[in-house]
């Protein structure tokens, strides 16, 4: 955007990267992603998505956190011990990779989610070092990106919020399941209640120039 008289201004100079803010990837694996165990329809979409904001982070020497889901083999949430999900991102098996169109930068700090038998964990935080983390980065401000949009990313960014982070959902950088047709855009309003915002990939960068 310009002004009258020639200059340059951001689009937003709010999304305009400090050092306080952080890259949030959620559950980027092989088992999420077409063709895996819970794959995801469109998943492998925001995978470029995810590469630009790599970039960007990486550009401004900003921390990339990058959530997983790595679960032991009976894990409760899988069929066969009762629960709702194919089994999916076993600990230490293929499946639970990361895809191999992400490239993560080594200094990624990598949180595990769901690594015991019981509970389950969608939220990136429940039962992890993840608000440690977040606060001894001195992180105040989290960029969210990944999948699914219905379960992790959604109780993810409801307790980044409930933690007092400012929540900034790159939305064509999230996919749902949509188990039920519509679950990913009311996933989408329960983020904006809890006071998360929506941008997209091009806002940060045309803050970002
Ligand atoms: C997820 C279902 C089961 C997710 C994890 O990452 O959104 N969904 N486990
Ligand atoms: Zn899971």
């Amino acid at each position: 955007m310009y002004t009258t008289d020639g200059l340059h201004l951001s689009n937003n100079d709010a999304l305009r990267l400090n050092d306080q803010d952080a890259l949030l990837l959620i559950d980027l694996q092989r088992d999420f992603l077409p063709g895996g165990a819970l794959g995801v329809a469109g998943g492998d979409r925001v995978l470029p998505v995810v590469s630009d904001l790599i970039a960007l982070f990486t550009a401004r020497k900003r921390p990339i956190v990058a959530t997983r889901d790595w679960h032991p083999p009976k894990h409760c949430s899988f069929r066969p011990q009762g629960g709702p999900w194919p089994p999916h991102c076993i600990q230490n098996t293929p499946g639970a990779g990361w895809s191999p169109e992400l490239n993560l930068p080594p200094s990624t700090l990598i949180v595990s989610k769901g690594s015991a038998i019981s509970p389950d964990a969608y939220s990136g935080f429940q039962g992890t070092d993840l608000g440690q983390k977040l606060h001894s980065l001195n992180c105040r401000r989290l960029f969210v990106a990944g999948l699914a949009t219905d379960y992790c990313v959604l109780q993810t960014v409801l307790d980044a919020r409930q933690l007092g982070f400012d929540v900034q959902v790159v939305e064509d950088a999230i996919r749902a399941v949509d188990v039920n047709p519509g679950d990913g855009i009311r996933a989408l309003d329960r983020m904006l209640d809890a006071g998360a915002e929506l941008i997209t990939l091009q806002d940060l960068i045309d803050a970002n120039p």
